[in-house]
């Protein structure tokens, strides 16, 4: 009755191999087509070859299948024009639905998407120097608004932002040297890998510029004429769409964020109300709000719950946070995996839904050997690899308590 353990590996240039997802126990895989352009159609035969490289062993003849399936895309990114509500959105919409179309033809069912505005998940430093020697990611507000008021000079920033922490950050800039400020904005608008695309200061600003005037409601309508759109689509082709939330969960450089809170994520689900449409608990960026009830969002939004993210944080009392190990930290995570479980089980004894929910380890810390090798920040294998085993262990653990 376990959740399906999957992996995320970012395709043939990952330095994690799909042989060393399959000793870390995984059994599906979480991937996408990053070469294909943002809002391009993906075609069946890409879809076709990558799905070959993942399921079958090629390095043998005959060929025999590899013992993973590619279980989840994430993600098929939203062209901007589509969020901005431009007059040309519906171009890159019909492609969307030609895409869907696609995967449902390849028989990939489940997709994770986010809404996000100009920049996917966002941190301040890739490598926080933990006291065990590993490295974390983490999102300093101090660091983050040096960049805004004093790297970016974006009109108006310092008044999104309590008094003292600009004056933290005036006195942290001055002190940063010129190669700390390389990596800071690198970090922040060069694209985290598998997010958005990069950019210049200069396109970053021009890019935030054309949201001056969409506010939240008005952001939250391109995302209802989206998903009105391609949601009938996704349900025809048997594909379960999974939004993510925000990371971090609230607004940055004062664009509109509209999949942050319970709320926000009860708006989306009945704009249409289908399987299809349902969403990512992505515990690691919703547990960054206090006031998100994990366990209780997805009790209550179960039969919606298509594909989860399992990761925990520290929050620092200002506004930021770091990457805490995936078992502790201030997510719930016993609460929220008995929760799943239970959803799970409901959906055994209706005979309704995907009983084996995709779940996936979420980040990992920098840890052991991996310190001294390239890895793509957050998804380096031993820190993953870990937090696979822990999670999976504590899934047993409460399977075997018998408490579901
Ligand atoms: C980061 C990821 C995100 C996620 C997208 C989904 O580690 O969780 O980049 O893939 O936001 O569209």
């Amino acid at each position: 009755m376990g959740m399906q353990q999957t992996w995320r590996w970012y395709g043939p240039n990952d330095p994690v191999s799909l042989k060393d997802i399959r000793q870390a126990g995984a059994t599906g895989i979480v991937n996408a087509l990053h070469e294909v352009p943002i809002g391009d159609v993906w075609t069946v035969e890409a879809l076709e070859e990558r799905k070959n490289i993942i399921e079958w062993d090629n390095s043998v003849s005959p060929a025999k299948k590899s013992g993973l399936i590619w279980s989840v895309i994430e993600s098929i990114p939203v062209h901007e024009d589509i969020k901005l509500g431009k007059p040309g959105r519906d171009k890159w919409i019909e492609n969307y639905r030609e895409s869907l179309k696609n995967v449902g033809k390849v028989g990939i069912p489940t997709i994770c998407y986010n809404f996000m505005p100009v920049v996917d998940w966002t941190r301040t430093n890739l490598n926080m120097l933990l006291d065990n020697g590993g490295r974390a990611l983490s999102f300093d507000i101090v660091e983050f608004i040096a960049f805004d008021v004093f790297m970016l000079n974006r009109d108006g920033a310092e008044k999104d932002y309590d008094p003292d922490l600009v004056e933290k950050a005036g006195e942290l800039f001055v002190k940063m040297t010129d190669d700390e400020k390389a990596t800071l904005q690198k970090n922040i608008i060069a694209g985290l890998p598998g997010g958005q695309e990069g950019y210049t200061l200069d396109a970053f600003l021009a890019r935030l510029n054309e949201y001056k005037d969409i506010d939240d409601s008005k952001y939250r309508e391109n995302l209802a004429y989206f998903l009105k759109a391609i949601i009938p689509v996704a349900e025809e082709a048997g594909v379960k769409m999974a939004i993510h939330p925000d990371d971090p969960p609230f607004s940055l450089f004062g664009l509109p964020r509209i999949v942050s809170t319970e709320a926000d994520l009860k708006y989306l689900l009945d704009v249409y109300d289908s399987v299809s449409n349902g969403y990512t608990m992505c515990t690691g960026s919703y547990g960054v709000r206090a006031d998100n009830d994990l366990a209780g969002m997805v009790t209550r939004h179960g039969s919606k719950l298509n594909f989860i993210h399992l990761r925990s944080t520290i929050r620092d009392g200002r506004g930021g946070f770091f990457e805490a190990d995936h078992l502790y930290g201030d997510v719930d995570m016993y609460g929220v995996i008995s929760a799943i479980l239970k959803e799970q089980k409901k959906r055994e004894l209706s005979g309704t839904g995907e009983i084996h929910i995709p779940m996936r380890p979420d980040h990992g810390h920098v840890l052991l050997d991996d310190l001294g090798k390239k890895t793509n920040p957050g998804y380096s294998a031993i820190g993953r690899l870990k937090g696979l085993a822990e999670l999976r262990g504590l899934e047993l653990g409460i399977e075997k308590s018998g408490v579901i």
